[in-house]
């Protein structure tokens, strides 16, 4: 297994109409979960991802299942429950720089991992764990479980890749989620904040001081996002910057830091320099923009490829 990575994915429902929900009455099924976002862009690059999750035992469930089954990613650690639903999830278009989203996951059968649920060989063969700041929201059984997951990385040797993809509406106070993440990023070797994400932990700090401070708690690799402008990296023997691809048109943002990571993590596992790891996730964040759905912009590695050479002359 290349990558191996644990979350909620859900039944995303986005109306067809643009606008407030409240008067949409027609909506298209998708599906979403910021993991398998990842697990399914790395798919597509040519990777083998396993998903650990719960889903419950429902049709919608079973739609998600096979979905993601159907991308390659390897589903044998994703069980059912029969107690709790699958999670839902709502994406409200108002305008392309005003997307609300709307879950219904509170209780749900991802958010009843236990640390049980986890198989000990199958992240210890692993080549990266991804974790994401979403799972140890969802419950005290699903931090718990992150934590579980983090212990056996760190005991066989498997670097941990983590993105804090905040997600304000999960967390009970902004104190917890700066405590519960800080602590996570500190055990991860790599890590991929969103520079605003960078401002909620420590304030408003300049970029540099914000890796500093990433680093000063405990990763080697700091990635940081800044959104349609570029990337800022540093590691312990260089730092530097990518600059974003230009987007003439954003359909749907949702999904682009998933497609990001999925890019730069494909570049690690071909042991890329780090700033040709960054430009293929710049890449796939811009590609993701252009379509609308979370996961329907990933990209192939012939359709990444021809874009990065696209871009190559038109700038030569
Ligand atoms: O990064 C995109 C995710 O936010 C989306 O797919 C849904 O996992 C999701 C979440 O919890 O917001």
């Amino acid at each position: 297994m290349d990558v191996v990575t644990i979350g909620e994915s859900m039944a995303l429902f986005t109306p067809d109409t643009t606008g407030k929900m409240r008067y949409a009455s027609t909506f298209s099924r998708k599906i979403a979960g910021a993991e398998t976002n990842v697990a399914i862009g790395l798919q597509r690059l040519g990777y083998q991802t396993g998903w650990i999750s719960r889903v419950g035992d429902d049709e919608l469930g079973q739609t998600l299942v096979s979905f993601i089954r159907g991308e390659g990613v390897d589903v044998s650690q994703v069980t059912r429950d029969e107690k709790a639903s699958t999670g839902l999830y709502f994406k409200e278009l108002r305008k392309v720089d005003d997307v609300r989203v709307y879950y219904y996951r509170a209780g749900s059968a991802a958010s009843r991992l236990e640390p049980a649920h986890i198989n000990e060989q199958y992240i210890a063969n692993a080549k990266y764990l991804h974790l994401t700041g979403i799972t140890p929201a969802l419950s005290e059984t699903c931090y718990q479980t992150i934590i579980h997951a983090i212990d056996i990385a760190k005991k066989h040797g498997v670097p941990i890749i983590f993105d804090p993809n905040i997600r304000e509406k999960l967390w009970s106070s902004k104190q917890k989620a700066r405590d519960v993440l800080l602590e996570i990023a500190s055990e991860a070797d790599i890590v991929l904040p969103g520079v605003s994400e960078a401002k909620f932990f420590f304030g408003e700090k300049s970029i540099d001081e914000y890796a500093q401070l990433f680093k000063a708690n405990g990763s080697s690799v700091v990635i940081l996002k800044e959104g349609s402008k570029g990337t800022h990296y540093y590691t312990d023997d260089e730092s530097g910057f990518v600059a974003s691809y230009r987007v003439e048109h954003v359909v749907d943002p949702i999904g682009a830091g998933d497609g990001f990571a999925a890019g730069v993590i494909s570049g690690l596992l071909e042991e890329l320099p780090l700033d040709q790891a960054i430009a293929r996730g710049n890449a796939i964040g811009a590609i993701v923009t252009m379509v609308n759905g979370d996961v329907e912009g990933l990209p192939d590695k012939e359709e990444i490829d021809r874009f990065l050479q696209d871009d190559k002359e038109d700038v030569n």
